[in-house]
C-alpha cells in the first residue's frame, strides 16, 4: 500500500481495521487516488453499537443538559479553530468548489451544533393539573429521554453539513451515535471525531464506520437490533430499503430523501432575482443538492427571455481547479454518477429535448482530465412523461417549459412521485401565499432558495422523506416522550 493515508473506523475513541480490505478514495475534480479507507465487517458494526450503548450507561447518561451543549458549543469552536483541515478535506472529496465549502459546508458544520445547544436549553414538556374524583387532583406531566443508540447514515453531497445536522440533535438530546459516512466522501467525519475528542465527548458517544450501502456498513447497521432508531439521507430506494431493515424490531426511522424540485417563475416576478436564483437552485454544487430546481415553469410571456438568461448564467461555469478561489462550477462526485448522469442527458435527447446549453462532458485542461466533469445543461421541450422530467437525476441541469396560469403552474409542480421543496417567483404577495401553500412540500421558498434557519422544519413529503428535523422538530424522532402522572 501507498504512502497515502488510510482512514480507520473510529469505536470507543479507538481506531479500528477490519478484515475486509480498504476500499480507495478518489479525488472527482482529478480522478487521482487520495487515499483509503477500511471498509467495516458485521464484526465491526457490532462493536461499534455495543460501545454505543455502553456509552448511554457511562459518564455521557450523568450529564444534564447544560454539560451537553457546553460539550457541542465546544465542538463548533474546535470545528472553526480547525476550519482549513476541513476545508481542505470536503474539497478534496467532494471536488466542490472551495468558495463553496468555505461559506456553506464547513460554517454550517459548526453552526449545527450551536443550533441544537440552544434548543436543549429551551426545551420544555407540557404539563396538565388533573381533576380527580376525591378533589386532590393529579399532576400529568412529559418527561422526554434519549431514544438510545442512533445510526446515521449520510449521503456525499453535503458531507459535513448533512453529518452534523444528525448528531448534533442526536447527541444534543442525550444519544449516542455510530456514523456510516458516504464511501465517497469519508474524510471530514473522520476529522469530526478527534474534534469530538478534543472537545471532550465521553469515548464510545461518537463511534464511526465506514463502508458502502449493501452487505456492507450501511446494511449491517441500518440492520443491528441494538440500534434504537435510524436517521438516514440519500436516495428514496436507500430509504426504502433502510425503513425495511428497521422493520424488524419496530425501530423509527427519520428519512430525508430525494427530489424533482419544481421552481416557478411569474411573469410579475424580479427577472433578474428570478434568472440568479433559479441559477443557483439548479447548478449550486453541480447541481448535487436535494433542494435544487430540475423542472422550471416559467410564466408564458417571459418565457423566451428567461430561457436566455439562464442560458447565459449557464454560461459562465467554467470547470476549474476545486481549490482555486476563483472557481464557481466544480465536477460530479465520482465516475459511476457521472454515468448517471450522462444516460440522463443521452435520454433527454432521445425523447426530443432541445439542448439549450450543455448536454455532454466539457472541455478541460490536462490537469483535470481525469476528473467527473459534465456540462452544466438546459433543455426545453420535453413531455411532462418523459423519465427525465420524472427521476431525480442530480447533476447541473433542468428543463424549462412555458405554463399559462397559475392553477396550471401548481399542477404542473405538483406531477411528481416527490415533494421536497420548490421555490417561487413574483411580487404578488397573495398569490405567493396561494401557491406556496397549494404546491405539496416540505419546504417553499418564495423569492429565494435554500435560505435556512435552522429552528424551522426540515423534510420532505411525499417519497421524499419521513419526519421533520431541525429546531424543536426533530424531538419527535431523537427522544421518547413518557408521561409521568402523580397523584395528589
Ligand atoms: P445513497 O442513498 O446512494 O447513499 C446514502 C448513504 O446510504 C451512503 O452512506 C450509502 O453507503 C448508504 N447506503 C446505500 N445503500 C444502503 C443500504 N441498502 N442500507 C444502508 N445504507 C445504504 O445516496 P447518495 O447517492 O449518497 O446521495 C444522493 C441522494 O441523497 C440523492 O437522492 C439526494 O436527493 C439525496 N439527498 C437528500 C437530502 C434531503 O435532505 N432530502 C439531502 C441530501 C441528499
Ligand atoms: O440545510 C439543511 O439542513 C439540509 N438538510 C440540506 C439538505 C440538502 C440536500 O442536499
Amino acid at each position: 500500500m501507498s504512502a497515502l493515508p488510510t482512514l480507520y473506523h473510529l469505536i470507543d475513541g479507538q481506531p479500528f481495521a477490519s478484515s475486509r480490505p480498504p476500499f480507495e478514495n478518489r479525488n472527482p475534480a482529478t480522478g487521482a487516488l487520495i487515499g483509503h479507507v477500511c471498509e467495516a465487517d458485521a464484526g465491526i458494526v457490532d462493536r461499534a453499537v455495543q460501545a454505543a450503548r455502553r456509552a448511554l450507561r457511562g459518564p455521557w447518561a450523568r450529564l444534564d443538559e447544560h454539560d451537553r451543549a457546553a460539550l457541542l458549543r465546544r465542538t463548533a469552536d474546535r470545528i472553526r479553530a480547525r476550519f482549513d483541515d476541513f476545508l481542505a478535506a470536503e474539497v478534496a472529496d467532494t471536488g466542490k468548489p472551495v468558495s463553496l465549502a468555505r461559506t456553506v459546508d464547513i460554517p454550517r458544520g459548526a453552526a449545527n451544533f450551536e443550533v441544537f445547544a440552544d434548543q436543549i436549553a429551551n426545551t420544555a414538556t407540557e404539563s396538565f393539573r388533573t381533576a380527580t374524583p376525591d378533589g386532590r387532583g393529579a399532576l400529568n406531566y412529559g418527561l422526554r429521554t434519549p431514544r438510545g443508540v442512533i445510526a446515521v447514515i449520510c449521503p456525499w453531497n453535503l458531507p459535513l453539513l448533512l453529518t452534523t445536522w444528525k448528531v448534533a440533535p442526536a447527541l444534543a438530546f442525550g444519544n449516542t451515535v455510530v456514523v456510516k459516512p458516504s464511501e465517497d466522501t469519508p474524510t471530514t467525519t473522520a476529522l469530526l471525531a478527534e474534534v469530538m475528542r478534543e472537545a471532550g465527548v465521553p469515548d464510545g458517544v461518537f463511534n464511526v464506520v465506514h463502508g458502502f450501502g449493501p452487505d456492507s456498513a450501511g446494511q449491517y447497521l441500518s440492520e443491528h437490533p441494538d440500534v434504537d432508531g435510524i436517521t438516514f439521507t440519500g436516495e428514496t430506494r436507500t430509504g426504502a430499503a433502510i425503513m425495511r431493515a428497521a422493520a424488524t424490531g419496530v425501530r423509527p426511522v427519520s428519512l430525508e430523501l430525494g427530489g424533482k424540485n419544481a421552481g416557478v417563475v411569474f411573469a410579475d416576478c424580479d427577472l433578474d432575482a428570478a434568472v440568479a436564483g433559479i441559477a443557483r437552485a439548479a447548478f449550486l454544487n453541480s447541481g448535487q443538492v436535494c433542494l435544487g430546481t430540475e423542472r422550471v415553469y416559467v410564466q408564458r410571456p417571459l418565457f423566451d427571455t428567461f430561457v436566455q438568461r439562464l442560458r447565459a448564467e449557464a454560461g459562465m461555469l467554467r470547470p476549474g481547479d476545486p481549490r482555486d478561489a476563483a472557481t464557481r462550477f466544480g465536477p460530479l462526485v465520482s465516475a459511476t454518477h457521472r454515468r448517471k448522469v450522462l444516460d440522463c442527458y443521452a435520454r433527454a435527447r432521445a425523447d426530443g429535448a432541445t439542448v439549450v446549453t450543455g448536454g455532454g462532458v466539457p472541455q478541460l485542461p490536462d490537469a483535470l482530465a481525469g476528473g467527473y466533469w459534465v456540462q452544466p445543461t438546459i433543455w426545453t421541450g420535453l413531455p411532462d412523461a418523459s423519465p427525465v422530467l420524472r427521476e431525480e437525476i442530480f447533476g447541473p441541469c433542468c428543463h424549462v417549459a412555458p405554463f399559462d396560469d397559475e392553477d396550471e403552474a401548481v399542477a404542473r409542480a405538483n406531477d411528481s412521485a416527490y415533494g421536497l421543496a420548490t421555490t417561487i417567483w413574483t411580487r404578488d404577495l397573495a398569490r405567493a401565499h396561494r401557491v406556496a401553500a397549494a404546491i405539496e412540500v416540505g419546504v417553499a421558498w418564495v423569492n429565494c432558495w435554500y435560505l435556512r434557519d435552522l429552528r424551522t422544519a426540515f423534510g420532505g413529503a411525499r417519497q421524499s422523506g419521513i419526519g421533520r428535523e431541525g429546531g424543536a422538530h426533530g424531538l419527535e424522532f431523537y427522544t421518547e416522550l413518557r408521561n409521568v402522572c402523580i397523584k395528589l
